[in-house]
């Protein structure tokens, strides 16, 4: 798997050649994410169970002595132009989402920052989380954006803020009504461990996951989806009215059984989508328990649960993805296995015995209609600041 220290390499050498040879003067990073159980739950205030990845995206750049930002990529698609030049925002101009696509993950984050006026700079991004693939690509660009400002600015600001102002630049500038568990992961993250998130209260539960005779291993089915279109604000907006129909402010309030005594006044969709919410979140506090006392078989079988409901209930996987968790759970050595994120297409999560590890890969890699990617991968820290000698 690409570490951090590859991605830093070559975000630093196109520095060095677009930059006079130059070495920037700040070097951060920003992990992706993957998430065990707790699905589509987020934004219902419910629980979630992801940790932070060793994919994460590098942003590398020094200071200007004017307001010019001049960002250059090297992670996203080879069809949008990789530099945009852009003045840093005043009150009297402020920045609004355009194209390139990629560059509004970026200029949300620098317009809504509010720790200082945002001086101008050069910066170049690299980074190892795929695209599209279901691990907070863009979650991690907002985070890393934000994380080179705290050091532009030496700003040492509160994580959830930070956390909420780059899910606010997700919503107003990418228009993708997201949760706040990408964000607040790609923050938190601490290594070793995945971190139980109430995503009511954001109180946050680190449960350890260093056994080492215990994998997770993220199969990409390498089929694209995107979150911008319009199945994800269908599903929160079907949450939104199955919770005010029950009356609640949100799903995580309403229980199974008051669910099914009210399920006349549903439609058959919204009935179907809170189903699986509140379930979920159900499954993911036993499974958080599960985990403590390390119970990977029942943890699995949570986890082929999800997975189920994820394709009947909630309409989000897709034929690749089911395919990739039957296929994984025949393996001997599997406790379980479901999509991850916010699905149609990207990755699946597995979690095996280590010693079932190469066995699954290659079982998987025999069977899967298409090409599948493997990240035999461990929980990781949240975003920070890379030391270079
Ligand atoms: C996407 C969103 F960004 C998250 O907030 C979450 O809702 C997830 O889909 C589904 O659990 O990653």
């Amino acid at each position: 798997m690409v570490g951090v220290s590859e991605t830093l390499e070559r975000a630093r050498k196109e520095f060095g050649e677009r930059f006079g040879g130059s070495r920037p003067q700040i070097s951060v990073f920003a992990p992706g994410r993957v998430n065990l159980i707790g699905e589509h739950t987020d934004y219902n205030g419910g629980f979630v169970l992801p940790m932070a990845l060793p994919l994460t995206t590098v942003i590398v750049g020094s200071r200007r002595d004017d307001d010019k930002i001049l960002i250059i990529t090297t992670a996203h698609g080879a069809d949008e132009p990789h530099t945009v030049e852009f003045k840093a925002p005043r009150e009297e101009k402020p920045l609004v989402p355009g194209v390139p696509k990629w560059a509004n993950y970026v200029k949300g984050v620098i317009q809504l920052y509010r720790a200082g006026p945002v001086p101008g700079f050069n910066a170049v991004i690299a980074s190892s989380v795929p695209l599209g693939g279901g691990l907070s690509s863009s979650a991690s660009l907002e985070v890393a954006t934000y994380t080179f400002l705290q050091q532009l600015c030496a700003d040492d600001g509160d994580a959830v803020q930070k956390a909420l102002t780059c899910q606010k630049s997700e919503h107003t500038f990418a228009g993708v009504p997201c949760g706040i568990m990408d964000q607040f992961i790609s923050v938190m993250g601490r290594e070793g461990h995945a971190l139980l998130i109430d995503c009511r209260s954001l109180e946050v539960t680190p449960l350890p996951l260093a056994d080492p005779g215990m994998a997770i291993l993220i199969t990409n089915s390498n089929v694209c989806h995107e979150l911008t279109g319009s199945e994800y604000p269908e599903r929160r907006r079907q949450c939104e009215e199955a919770a005010k129909v029950l009356g609640k402010d949100t799903l995580r309030d309403v229980s199974f059984e008051d669910l099914e005594a009210m399920k006349e006044r549903l439609s058959d969709t919204c009935y179907k989508r809170a189903r699986h919410v509140i379930t979920e979140i159900a499954r993911t506090t036993y499974a958080a328990e599960a985990l403590q006392r390390g119970d990977y078989k029942e943890f699995g079988r949570l986890m082929v649960k999800s997975h189920n409901s994820l394709r009947d209930d909630y309409e989000v996987s897709c034929p690749e993805l089911d395919e990739l968790v039957a296929i994984a759970i025949e393996v001997p050595g599997v406790y379980g296995s479901r999509m991850t994120g916010g699905g149609f297409g990207g990755c699946t999560v597995t979690l095996l015995e280590t010693s079932a590890a190469e066995r699954a890969k290659q079982h998987i890699q025999s069977r899967y209609r298409g090409s599948p990617t493997f990240y035999l991968t461990k929980a990781s820290a949240g975003a920070g600041v890379i030391t270079v000698q």
